[in-house]
C-alpha cells in the first residue's frame, strides 16, 4: 500500500508492468493508450455526459461493448498496480496509464491531472454507440469528434496515435499493425499513410487496407490503414494536416501531446483551482 497521491510511485509501477513477454509486440502500451481512449470517447459535449469519469468499462453494460472487445487485457495489466495503491480511482488510473505508456514509448510528455471519480453503480454510463466505426469515412469522423469538441485540425492529430499497436480479428474484426514497429511512437503513420500504395485486402473479414513497406520480404506481415484512417487522405480538410504532420514530427508531438490532453479531461469539471468537482459532473448527478 503506497501513500495516497504517490502518483510518481504509480508512474513507476505502470512503467513496470509495460513489458509483457509473450502479449503482441511484448507490451501492453498500445492497449493501454485505448484504454484511456475508449474511457474518455464516449464524451458529449451538448448533454455534457460521458467522458473519463466513472470507470464505466468496470461494468458489464460498458466493459462488454463490442467497440471495448480487447480491452480487458489493458485492465488485467493495471490490477496489479490498483492493488499496490488502493487510493487511486480507476478512472485516474485508466487515464494516467494511457499517458504514461505513451511517454516510455517515445512519445511526448502529456499533461495529468487527478481528481476522477469512479461510479459506485452501473445506473450512470454513457449509451452505448458513443465510439467510432472504424468501416465509415469522414463524415462520420466529424460526427463522432465533433461531438467531443474537436475540429478536424485535432481529429488529424490524434489519429497518429494509430502508430501505435494492431488490430486483432477477434477483438475488432480487422488485423494487422498500421506501422513496422508498433511500440514505438512516432509520426510514421502519417508518412506511411501517403507514401504506401494502400490496397483493399483479399479476405472475408472487414474491409481494410494493406500495403507492404518498401523492400519488404513475401512473407513479412501486412501493414494496414481502417477506413477511417484512409479517409485522412480522401478528405480535403483532414489532408494538409496529414502532409504537417508527415513532415514535421516536433509538430506532431507537440499538437498530440495537447490533444491527448484535452481527450483525457473530457467530462471531467474542474474548478478554477484545477481541482476536480465530482459534484459538479452532470453524470454524477443522474442527468441523462
Ligand atoms: Fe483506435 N482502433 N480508433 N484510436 N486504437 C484500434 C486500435 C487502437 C479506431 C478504431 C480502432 C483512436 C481512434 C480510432 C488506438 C488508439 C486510438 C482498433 C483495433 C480499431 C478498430 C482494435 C483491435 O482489434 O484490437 C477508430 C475508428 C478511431 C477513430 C479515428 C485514437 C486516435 C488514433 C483516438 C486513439 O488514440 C490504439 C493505441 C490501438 C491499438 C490497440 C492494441 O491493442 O494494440
Amino acid at each position: 500500500m503506497s501513500q495516497p497521491g504517490d502518483f510518481e510511485g504509480v508512474r513507476k509501477d505502470i512503467i513496470a508492468i509495460l513489458k509483457q513477454k509473450g502479449y503482441d509486440d511484448g507490451s501492453a502500451g498500445p492497449v493501454l493508450v485505448r484504454l484511456a481512449w475508449h474511457a474518455s470517447g464516449t464524451y458529449c459535449k451538448e448533454s455534457d455526459t460521458g467522458g473519463s469519469n466513472g470507470a464505466g468499462m468496470r461494468y458489464e453494460a460498458e466493459g462488454g461493448d463490442p467497440a471495448n472487445a480487447g480491452l480487458q487485457h489493458a485492465r488485467v495489466f493495471l490490477e496489479p498496480v490498483k492493488d499496490k495503491h488502493k487510493w487511486i480511482t480507476y478512472a485516474d488510473l485508466w487515464t494516467l496509464a494511457g499517458v504514461v505508456a505513451i511517454k516510455a514509448m517515445g512519445g511526448p510528455d502529456i499533461q495529468w491531472k487527478p481528481g476522477r471519480t469512479d461510479f459506485a453503480d452501473d445506473s450512470r454510463l454513457p449509451p452505448r454507440g458513443r465510439l467510432p466505426d472504424a468501416s465509415q469515412a469522414s463524415d462520420h469522423l466529424r460526427h463522432i469528434f465533433y461531438r467531443m469538441g474537436f475540429n478536424d485540425q485535432e481529429i488529424v492529430a490524434l489519429s497518429g496515435a494509430h502508430n501505435l499497436g494492431r488490430c486483432h480479428v477477434d477483438r475488432s474484426g480487422f488485423e494487422g499493425p498500421w506501422v513496422n514497429n508498433p511500440t514505438r511512437f512516432s509520426n510514421q503513420y502519417y508518412k506511411l499513410l501517403l507514401k504506401l500504395k494502400w490496397k483493399p485486402k483479399k479476405w472475408d473479414g472487414n474491409f481494410q487496407y494493406v500495403a507492404k513497406p518498401p523492400g519488404a520480404d513475401e512473407e513479412d506481415e501486412d501493414l494496414m490503414m481502417l477506413p477511417t484512417d484512409y479517409a485522412l487522405i480522401q478528405d480535403e480538410a483532414f489532408r494538409p494536416w496529414v502532409e504537417r504532420y508527415a513532415e514535421d514530427q516536433d509538430l506532431f508531438f507537440s499538437d498530440f501531446a495537447k490533444v491527448f490532453a484535452k481527450l483525457i479531461e473530457l467530462g471531467v469539471y474542474r474548478d478554477e483551482d484545477g481541482i476536480a468537482r465530482a459534484d459538479k459532473m452532470k453524470a454524477f448527478k443522474g442527468s441523462y
